[in-house]
């Protein structure tokens, strides 16, 4: 029998110590957890319609409440001890009003119950807590897990009538990752693909995952060599721009589609229709250093990391799928150049994470992971290197940087779970 993660055990725990007014709850306690996610490869491609191959990992967030039917949400966050409020009232018309009343970690909940409420799903209200295990702002999606998270706890609570599945449910996961996506969009302003969500709701133990961002096509590849180990090393810097220099990317990356797109419509009319080039995964590379040249300089670097780095994670599904990890790492450092010299998101301390990464004999490739301007590395390592990585670490990082760094080590692990405390979790 599947049990409880331990993040969600503890927050029911906390439930009855926090709700202790005299509510009357129509039905039982319920938890919800669903992972954080490691990128191994595919760095801004998905808002690009183009591949990614993330992991869901053994961090969730977690959920556990009860149901209550007067259209209000209390919460209560274990990381911040801190409690918020909404009403269902009126939503969607009054998010904006409540987001801008809320802490910044249940916008994302209020997100997500205002997405569901515009897809017809009928909520009555419900006390939370809401913890978990994924390392906060560190580049595991603690956002995202906690909007899968938020979505799975409300299908508990629809008794029956909002089903998630895959035949004859309401919504697939791949469904939910899109809405959670959209409540990422209104939560926080960040114009996101959908990487983190999807990874969350596919997640599966020894598996990565090879997502088309267009079709929403997916496959799993074993990643499940004992003797090697993801490290995530978290450079515990956060920037404030991150989310302004993401959506600037993301409308870069649109203005090169569509100047592409005009070059190659003029000049090889036989060859392309205009309809067909929707993004910059539609252009092969001999067209894009046929026509680079026209494009403004920044423009140029931003589409030629794009087009490369999809490149590099269809060549990492490749030997994933022959088993031969061990030749990902160089695709790895090559991702982090691209992100530092031509996508210009990496930051002074990534950097020096992935120079320190570079000198440990062991380390097979590492790059910086998800947006960028702080957050973390992704290291692939042989087990035999974790203690010397670490150590190079530990004794370089604060050194040049100022700021203290910290290791964590991941594992390929199963998609969200729910179920009601007096059952069987599923
Ligand atoms: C962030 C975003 F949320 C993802 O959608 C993705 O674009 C990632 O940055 C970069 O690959 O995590």
């Amino acid at each position: 029998m599947t049990r409880f993660p331990q993040p969600v055990q503890d927050a029911a725990e906390k439930f009855s110590v926090v709700f202790h007014d005299a509510v009357a709850y129509e039905g039982a306690l319920g938890g919800a957890w669903a992972p954080g996610r490691v990128n191994l490869i595919g760095e801004h491609t998905d808002y690009n319609e183009g591949f990614v191959l993330p992991l869901a990992v053994d961090r969730v967030a977690a959920f556990a409440g009860r149901v209550r039917n007067d259209g209000v949400v209390r919460l209560w966050s274990v990381h911040f001890n801190e409690y918020a409020q909404f009403s269902l009232a009126d939503l969607p018309e009054s998010f904006e009003q409540q987001r801008a009343m809320l802490p910044g970690w249940a916008r994302y909940i209020l997100g997500v119950v205002t997405e569901l409420i515009q897809a017809r799903v009928s909520i009555k209200g419900f006390d939370a807590v809401v913890g978990g295990d994924v390392p906060l702002g560190g580049g595991m999606s603690s956002s995202a897990a906690l909007e899968v998270a938020t979505a799975y706890a409300c299908s508990l609570f629809s008794a029956g009538n909002f089903t998630i599945g895959a035949d004859g449910a309401a919504f697939t996961p791949l469904q939910i990752a899109a809405l959670c996506q959209q409540a990422e969009h209104r939560a926080s302003g960040l114009r996101s693909g959908i990487l983190d969500q999807a990874a969350s709701c596919l997640g599966k133990p020894g598996k990565a995952i090879l997502l088309d961002c267009r079709s929403l096509g997916y496959r799993y590849l074993p990643f499940d060599r004992p003797e090697l180990s993801l490290m995530v090393i978290d450079t515990s810097v956060r920037r404030e721009l991150a989310a302004s220099a993401y959506n600037e990317r993301r409308s870069q990356c649109e203005e090169a589609t569509r100047l592409l797109r005009e070059l190659i419509v003029q000049n090889e009319p036989a060859h392309k229709e205009a309809s067909e080039i929707k993004s910059l995964r539609d252009i092969s590379q001999a067209q894009f250093e046929h026509y680079k040249s026209y494009l403004p300089a920044i423009l140029q670097q931003r589409a030629g990391y794009i087009i490369a780095e999809n490149k590099r994670v269809l060549r990492v599904a490749e030997l994933l799928e022959q088993g031969n990890v061990e030749a990902v790492g160089p695709l790895l450092w090559q991702g982090h150049a691209g992100l530092r010299d031509e996508y210009e998101v990496s930051c002074t301390e990534l950097d020096v994470l992935v120079e320190i990464a570079q000198q440990v004999p062991g380390v097979l490739g590492a790059r910086m992971m998800g947006g960028g301007f702080g957050g973390c590395t992704i290291n692939l390592v042989r087990n035999s290197a974790i203690e010397t990585l670490s150590q190079a670490v530990a004794q370089q990082y604060q050194a040049r940087t100022g700021y203290q760094a910290s290791v964590d080590i991941c594992r390929a692990a199963g998609g969200p779970g729910w179920a009601f405390f007096n059952d069987s979790p599923s």
